[in-house]
């Protein structure tokens, strides 16, 4: 294990406590402590903790920490698989990858969604992608550490997962975050109003799957009515906004689209639509 962080640490004390003979480094030394304690080899070195076992797990900072541990390891991961859990994209992935192959190693890249207290349960998921034979030979090691999928030999499928689920998260919780300014600037109480979403938000996964299709197909219904509709609605939300002193840049987005694709004689489709616009 390279790499003994919060996740790394976590990662680590459970392949000790399933029983998995574990070797650990880390660039700060002390850090390997506690898992000394309960069990694991510290390696003084990187490519000594490479050395020790066929399976090879690291989960860094970012990508360069990646670059620069991988570079001081370099030839002693020939003959190794290499697991890659560190965030990162898919291009990175993907360059890891060429990395490990010139060298003899076979790479699979994993992506963690979930906290470390998780490690270890199935309410974590680990995304994985790359080389189908080393992730089927290390997939019960792989499973210990929570809900795992693989997505194909393409290294870069994990990342594009994980940016994806990840990009979901932030999107709605920025959009969360801005409703509840409003909210309370109309004096309503936040938590007792965030309690009515918590229990509201079951109606979206039939919403997401409908427009998955729609956008996959090309062929729009009038989700969420059609944008002739929405486009009125979406002016009341932005005054809204203005009225309480809210900022509405994003609400203003969504308007000059659906007023785009109106213009283009759109409008009797819906929300999904708006995808036709969004490529740069
Ligand atoms: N922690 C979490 O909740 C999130 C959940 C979602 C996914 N992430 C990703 O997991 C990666 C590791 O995150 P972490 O929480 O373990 O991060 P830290 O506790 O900050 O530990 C960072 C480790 O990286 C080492 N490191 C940093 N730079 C270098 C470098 N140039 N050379 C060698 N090692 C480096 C650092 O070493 P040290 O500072 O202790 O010496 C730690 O071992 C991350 O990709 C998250 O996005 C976690």
């Amino acid at each position: 294990m390279l790499g003994l962080g919060e996740m790394g640490s976590a990662i680590a004390k459970t392949f000790v406590d399933r029983g998995y003979r574990t070797t650990v480094w880390n660039r700060t030394a002390s850090k390997s402590a506690p898992l000394a304690e309960v069990g694991a080899t510290v390696a003084a070195t990187a490519a000594e903790a490479v050395a020790a076992s066929p399976l090879v797990v690291v989960c860094l900072l970012d990508g360069p920490a990646v670059d620069a541990v991988l570079g001081s390891v370099d030839a002693a991961v020939a003959g190794k698989v290499l697991v890659n859990l560190t965030s990162g994209s898919p291009a990175q992935a993907r360059t890891n990858e060429s990395w490990a192959r010139e060298r003899g190693a076979e790479y699979v890249d994993g992506k963690i969604m979930g906290d470390p207290p998780y490690v270890g349960t199935p309410n974590i998921m680990f995304p994985f992608s790359g080389s189908p034979s080393a992730f089927k030979a290390h997939e019960p090691t792989l499973q210990v550490l929570g809900t795992i999928a693989y997505h194909g030999e393409d290294a870069g499928l994990a990342a594009v997962e994980f940016m994806g689920q990840v990009a979901v998260a932030y999107e709605l919780l920025i959009g969360f975050l801005h409703t509840l300014k409003l909210v309370q600037a109309e004096g309503v109480d936040v938590a007792e109003f965030a309690e009515r979403i918590a229990g509201s938000i079951g109606a979206f996964p039939p919403l997401l799957s409908s427009m998955g299709k729609a956008v996959k197909s090309g062929d729009f219904p009038p989700d969420l009515g059609s944008l002739d509709v929405q486009a009125a609605l979406m002016d009341d939300m932005i005054s809204h906004r203005e009225s309480v002193g809210v900022e509405a840049v994003r609400m203003r987005e969504v308007k000059k689209l659906m007023d785009r694709r109106i213009a283009e004689g759109h409008g009797d489709q819906g929300f999904s639509s708006l995808f036709a616009l969004l490529a740069k």
